[in-house]
């Protein structure tokens, strides 16, 4: 049988090939797809989403590792839906209008998808009412990321929208130049210096 922290391993390394095949062998094997999932993928993720934060990798590593994730997701998430798994919580993220850094917004998504959450990724250039849009879509969390100090400000109009519109989401915001004073002053739920971080706020956030 394919042990599952061989998956786990395959994945630090980065090498997608092998972790689609282990993936393709345990799911062959009746291992359970959540079973693959968690103590596979996820687990994986995890010790990439620490070794990231504490410096011991950068984000070249974390890049390779996201891609044997999706490798491995590519064959285990119609399993998943067959199976009726849920998800922990569903995340939008974009960058937001104007604004078309998404390196940093796209590390945050995959930390998002290698700790088993739904992800929609709006993109960049994104205005107001597509954050809302998504919001009423179902969104747990609406991510907002921006690079430039002249962008950063939209991120309080997206709030302010989001309020109006008496939307439920949570919302992180992040990306250089923002800070967690300037999430406190603009009454976002959580702000995140990096993209590990952005996941257990998250995860903190919905209660999990
Ligand atoms: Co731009 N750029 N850029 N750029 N660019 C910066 C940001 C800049 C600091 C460079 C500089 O002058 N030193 C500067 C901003 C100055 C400022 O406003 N303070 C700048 C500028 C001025 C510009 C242009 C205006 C340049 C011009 O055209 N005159 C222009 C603007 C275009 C636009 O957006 N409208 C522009 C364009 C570009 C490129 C297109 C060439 C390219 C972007 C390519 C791309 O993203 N696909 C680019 C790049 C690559 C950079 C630098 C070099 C690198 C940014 C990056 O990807 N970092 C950057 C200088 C720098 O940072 N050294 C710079 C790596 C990434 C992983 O980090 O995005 O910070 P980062 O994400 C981190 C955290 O911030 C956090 O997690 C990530 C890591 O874990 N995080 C979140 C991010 N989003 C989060 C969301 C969260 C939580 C955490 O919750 C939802």
């Amino acid at each position: 049988m394919a042990a599952l922290n061989l998956i786990s391993e395959a994945l630090q390394k980065g090498k997608a090939e092998d972790v689609k095949k282990m993936v393709t062998d345990a799911l062959a094997e009746k291992v359970a797809p959540k079973k693959i999932l968690e103590e596979g993928l996820i687990a994986g993720m995890d010790i990439i989403g620490g070794r990231f934060k504490r410096n011991e990798i950068y984000i070249p590593e974390v890049l390779i590792a996201a891609r044997a994730m999706h490798a491995g997701m590519s064959v285990l998430e119609p399993m998943l839906i067959k199976a009726g798994v849920k998800m922990i919580g569903k995340l939008a993220i974009g960058t937001v209008k104007g604004d078309l850094h998404d390196i940093g917004k796209n590390l945050v998504a995959m930390m998002y998808k290698g700790a088993g959450f739904n992800v929609v990724d709006l993109g960049v250039d994104v205005a107001a009412d597509k954050y809302v849009k998504a919001a009423t879509d179902g969104a747990d969390i609406i991510g907002l990321s921006a690079l430039l100090t002249t962008t950063m400000v939209a991120m309080k109009g997206v709030i302010e929208s989001l309020k109006e519109k008496g939307a439920k989401a949570k919302v992180i915001i992040g990306g250089a130049p923002v800070t967690q004073n300037y999430s406190d002053e603009i009454g976002a739920n959580g702000y995140a210096a990096d993209a590990a971080s952005a996941v257990e706020i998250g995860k903190k956030l919905l209660g999990k």
